[in-house]
């Protein structure tokens, strides 16, 4: 349950944050349930913590202090309409809130669901223990994976504190793939588990196989564990079904101006927990007479409940934070009612994605569906050659389990709008300057990678001798590589023992 009072304040709540519940029955702890192998788990959360945030010096995971604070939301905050999966026709759906692109959620839709009885702690942990799950991504895109029963022992002990603990977020569950490794270690099968709501079954992207990005994702983690403002990608649309805990959303339409919703945050990244913090009262704050930057853009806000499924159409920016522990899955389509939108971004980002799917279409045109008959699949390749007419744009995609936004709309309005945070000294800028925050970082890498090896070399030359001429030690990067290097030490000397070397 909820805490009693309601507020993103700074105070904190009676069973807030260390998670115990005095008139519940006393829930087992992960080590009560499967061996932990203590000093194990401390190396391997410290690996993960510094490949997954390489900017974030591995002591200050929790110096803001986020924690104190309560984040939940008043029942009221939330208006948002809710419509019965069993009582609303997909017809209705379309007309109401698809083909508007208006945000809704749904209830019902678990009922029957596996997942309902199975997606619990207690037997995901029996099922699963020693199954690595991903938690984030290092600075080359590579997954960052962790034992799920040291991942669960993690959200009991040091995530309480944790200013923006680790998050399961997972999309290999439903590459089905046969495994002579013993049960705990196999990749879980949770694709039987569930069912896209009725109104989501007709995806499209279906027809492009093996060239379809990751889609679906298994999404679990404790309170303050989010996805930070970003749009999902290629203009699709997604839903998110929450089986345990609550969820809170803020949702923003497409036509809102990036600066204003995912402002440039001296000294803070761009994760949800932070933005709930700082931007949000910046924007719901009215400045007297005139209306806030929330009302005049049409921010949404959610309360989801367990059962509930969220409906995101394509292009509306979000950010969602977990208030307590959660399991949800979620996933991204491109409907019949938002092709055009999904082809105008799929055709310049993902061209042989795109290529495949309009010849499955065209295909279909001649010979009819299993679903629809022909004529439905005509109408739908004319959509789409109509297009060729409209100019390219270009946006950078941004994926689901991005923390932030990669959109790019502009306003005069708001040129002068740039958050300031005096809070703390900063996190992410560096003594030289530049951003440090996940995205920034990777935003240069992809430009160094692009430019030749021999601007590299001189841009590395520049940069020792900028340091040697300074004398200057870049401590806090030196202290996370440090504490990086002495981990992955311990990690080639605990692989080594394993094997016998
Ligand atoms: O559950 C979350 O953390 C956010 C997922 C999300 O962004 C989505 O479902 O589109
Ligand atoms: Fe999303």
């Amino acid at each position: 349950m909820p805490p009693s009072t309601y507020s993103c304040s700074s105070e904190q709540t009676e069973n807030q944050t260390n998670g115990t519940k005095q008139n519940q029955p006393k829930v087992k702890s992960v080590a009560e349930l499967v061996s932990i192998d203590f000093e194990k788990y401390e190396r391997k959360i410290k690996n993960a913590k510094v490949r997954a945030r390489s900017e974030l010096d591995i002591f200050e995971w929790s110096k803001h202090g986020y924690a104190k604070n309560n984040y939940w939301i008043p029942p009221f905050a939330d208006k948002v309409p809710r419509i019965e999966e069993s009582k609303v026709s997909r017809e209705e759906f379309i007309e109401k809130y698809e083909a508007p692109g208006l945000p809704v959620v749904i209830t019902g839709c678990t009922k029957g669901w596996p997942a309902e009885v199975k997606w619990n702690r207690e037997t995901l942990l029996k099922k699963f223990e020693a199954y690595r799950f991903k938690v984030g991504e290092d600075d080359n895109g590579n997954p960052v994976r962790m034992q799920f029963k040291y991942y669960l022992h993690y959200l009991e002990n040091e995530a309480i504190r944790d200013d923006s603990p680790l998050y399961i977020f997972d999309s290999s569950f439903g590459k089905l793939k046969r495994s002579s490794q013993s049960k705990q270690y196999r990749r879980p099968c949770l694709l039987r588990d569930y069912k896209p709501p009725k109104y989501f079954d007709d995806d499209l992207f279906r027809f492009t196989g093996e060239k379809r990005p990751p889609y679906r994702w298994f999404v679990l983690g404790g309170e303050r564990s989010g996805t930070g403002m970003h749009f999902d990608p290629l203009g699709t649309s997604a839903w998110n079904t929450l089986l345990v805990g609550h969820k809170r959303w803020c949702l923003f339409p497409p036509s809102t101006p990036r600066k204003i919703i995912d402002p440039k945050m001296q000294g803070l990244d761009h994760e949800a927990v932070s933005w709930f913090t700082h931007v949000f009262p910046i924007l719901v704050k009215g400045n007297g007479q005139e209306e806030s930057y929330a009302e005049k853009f049409g921010m949404i806000q959610v309360l989801q409940k367990p059962g509930e499924t969220m409906f995101v159409p394509g292009g509306w920016h979000h950010v969602v934070m977990n208030l307590d522990f959660t399991i949800a899955v979620t996933q991204n389509f491109c409907s019949p009612t938002s092709i055009e939108h999904v082809w105008l971004r799929t055709r310049n980002a993902r061209p042989k994605l795109a290529q495949k799917l309009l010849t499955k279409l065209t295909k279909l045109s001649n010979v009819g569906g299993k679903r629809h008959d022909k004529e439905f699949y005509i109408v739908l390749a004319n959509k789409i050659k109509l297009l060729d007419t409209v100019p390219a744009f270009f946006e950078s995609s941004t994926s689901s389990s991005s923390s932030s936004s990669s959109s790019s709309s502009s306003s005069s309005f708001v040129d002068d709008y740039e958050l300031e945070v005096s809070e703390t000294q900063s996190e992410t800028e560096g003594s030289d300057g530049e951003c440090h925050c996940y995205n920034c970082k990777m935003k240069r890498k992809r430009k160094i990678r692009k430019e030749k090896p021999e601007r590299i070399k001189q841009r590395e030359e520049h940069e020792r001798q900028k340091i040697e001429g300074q004398q200057t030690i870049r401590i806090i990067g030196n202290k996370g590589k440090r504490n990086h290097d002495r981990i992955m030490n311990e990690d080639v000397r605990d692989k080594k023992k394993r094997k016998g070397i």
